[in-house]
């Protein structure tokens, strides 16, 4: 049975929890979690890495032991390590940790005074004041520990980030391809639209005979539960509890129903209403005049008969773009072979797994014609960050590299952290002798927001300064954005001569779509950065590029599509 990344990430992540419920070595602790960080983030499906002979260790913080731990997880589905951990602490702890306000240290302390082991548990205990006298606790706490749980409860259904879709969808998508009489297997709803989550996966297959493609879907391995079976539409969940709506159409409704299934919903009613505004119905078997049928079998024959140019998926959210097609105004949008090169990366000096001819080469061969290594600078301590010696000395380094490689060109950068009062953690005179300059928050997130958009201002106001990375800093489905006043920041951006990135690490996709919008219509240049810890990470550009399209971005609008003569040119400031 396959086993997917986020399923190890997913045992490694409860391991480290469990640990530091139990007080174990932090070092042990974090090294888990970067594991699962590392495996989260892949591109590739581990299991077919190690099929394929990769060695795991070459991965960013995957040790021998890992290795084995992983291998262990595909073989027998779970580690003797977390089967040992679940027999000394009771499993609803690891959950308590999920809680905002609830760390490790707290959540030992509500198990050792309040003998508490499950979040219902926590709740009737917060609900009844029980929590605010505890040491380290507070009327506060209470309240939020409280809140989060109501909103727990409320949220109906997880939503999983696109790159862990992506792993289930493509191998299910290929099962369903081969499947006999099947004609053309396709994944539409959000996944189509690249959104950065989807609630679930919508798998359009366009075949002969419905019936025993259904047969095939539910006998998927990887399905757990059948919630409905039908002739034409059935919905299964996965083992993971990621849901699946599967359509069987004929031949001829593909671009009907394809175009239908893909929404999203507000673009769907909109169209709607302009066909209906020219006497046309439409639905997923096709547009209809006056009962008889004028188009369907493709999505460009449905665009044609409304009197609309084809919108691409990532667009279609009801955007504007409706009106942008009417009056063939749409951007082309930006596509991963337009990308010439990669402005941030790690190697091995900080937290990341390969050396720096090792991230070269893999640049070149995703066909990158230049790359900027850009470590962290020495405030971030867990990452091992620069200081100023190690910097100057992996200039050199790159220097050298540069003589000896053909077909790649190295930048010298530094992703160096942004300080509380909008310093940046290198001096000056560092700063000045690399190409470019990408500087990031790391730390204050919870500043208000017009400090923490005056910090920023002034990072930008720093003659060195080129870039700024992951601009918003959410972690999506863990760390909300922090306060800051976007717009501002971009027009800033404008007035410096600097640039936004569009973090492509399938955690980040940050810049949101929006306010890639808001820079392409500032004419703020973007960057879509792979963030690389390893020769892996540069397959995440493809999301990058997905964001960069529903944020409506051609080749223009984008910095690391120029070649590298004028690339050049653009990173050397000039206001
Ligand atoms: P998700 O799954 O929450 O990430 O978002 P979607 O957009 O994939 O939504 P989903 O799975 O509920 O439905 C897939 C597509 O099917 C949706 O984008 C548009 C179409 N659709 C579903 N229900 C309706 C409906 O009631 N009216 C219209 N016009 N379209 C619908
Ligand atoms: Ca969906
Ligand atoms: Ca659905």
């Amino acid at each position: 049975m396959p086993v997917h990344n986020v399923e190890i990430a997913d045992i490694f992540e409860e391991i480290a929890d469990l640990l530091e419920i139990e007080g174990d070595n932090p070092f042990r602790i974090r090294a888990y979690r970067n594991a699962a960080r590392t495996i989260r983030s892949l591109g590739r499906d581990v299991q077919a890495l190690i099929e394929q002979g990769e060695d795991l260790t070459r991965l960013s913080g995957i040790g021998k032991d890992l290795a084995g731990q992983i291998q262990e997880v595909i073989d027998t589905g779970t580690t003797h390590t977390l089967r040992a951990l679940k027999q000394e602490i009771p499993g609803g702890l690891a959950d308590l940790l999920k809680i905002p306000g609830l760390g490790p240290k707290r959540v030992g302390i509500i198990y050792d005074e309040l003998d508490i082991k499950s979040t219902d548990e926590l709740y009737q205990a917060a609900c009844k004041g029980r929590l605010r006298s505890l040491k380290g606790f507070g009327a506060k706490i209470e309240v939020k520990v409280r809140t989060a749980i109501e909103a727990h409860l409320q949220k109906k259904g997880r939503r999983i980030k696109l790159a862990t879709a992506a792993e289930y969808a493509e191998p299910l998508i290929e099962y369903l391809a081969q499947t006999p009489g099947v004609l053309q297997a396709v994944v539409a709803g959000s996944y189509r639209r690249c959104k950065e989550t989807v609630g679930d996966l919508d798998i359009l297959v366009t075949a002969q005979e419905p019936g025993a493609v259904m047969d095939e879907f539910i006998g998927y391995d990887e399905v757990a539960d059948v919630v409905s079976k039908g002739d034409t539409r059935s919905t299964v969940h996965l083992r993971s509890g990621l849901q699946v709506d599967l359509r069987v159409v004929a031949e001829d409704c593909h671009g009907a129903a394809l175009y239908y299934f893909t929404g999203s919903r507000a673009h769907n009613i909109a169209v709607r209403r302009l066909a209906q505004k020219h006497g046309l119905k439409i639905n997923e078997y096709g547009v209809f005049r006056k009962g008889k049928r004028i188009a369907g079998t493709t999505e460009e024959s449905v665009f044609k008969a409304i009197g609309l140019r084809f919108i691409a998926p990532e667009l279609r959210e009801n955007r504007g773009e409706i009106e942008a097609a009417r009056t063939d105004s749409l951007p082309t949008l930006v596509t991963l072979t337009d990308l010439k090169g990669d402005l941030h990366c790690h190697t091995k000096a900080t937290d990341g797994r390969c050396d720096l001819q090792e991230m070269a080469q893999a640049a070149a061969a995703h066909g990158l014609s230049y790359l900027a290594i850009t470590e962290h600078s020495k405030r971030l301590s867990v990452t091992h960050g620069l200081d100023q010696k190690r910097l100057l000395r992996q200039v050199d380094e790159i220097d050298r590299l540069n003589e000896k490689l053909t077909g790649i060109r190295v930048f010298k950068g530094i992703e160096v952290d942004i300080l509380e009062d909008g310093g940046l953690d290198l001096p000056n005179e560092v700063l000045g002798r690399l190409d470019l300059v990408v500087g990031a928050v790391h730390s204050k997130f919870d500043l208000p927001r017009a400090k923490q958009t005056r910090r920023i201002l002034k990072a930008m106001d720093h003659p060195h300064f080129t870039l700024l990375a992951h601009p918003s800093g959410r972690i999506i489905e863990a760390r909300e954005a922090y306060e800051v006043d976007m717009a501002g920041v971009i027009r800033h951006a404008r007035e410096r001569g600097c640039y936004l990135e569009l973090n492509a690490h399938p955690e980040r996709l940050d810049l949101l779509d929006t306010y890639c919008q808001m820079a392409k219509d500032e004419g703020v240049l973007v960057a879509i950065n792979s963030d690389a810890h390893s020769t892996l990470d540069f397959d995440n550009l493809r999301f990058g590029i997905g964001q960069a399209r529903r944020g409506w971005l051609s080749k223009a609008d984008v910095l690391n599509t120029r070649p590298l003569g004028q690339l050049r040119k653009l990173l050397k400031r000039t206001m």
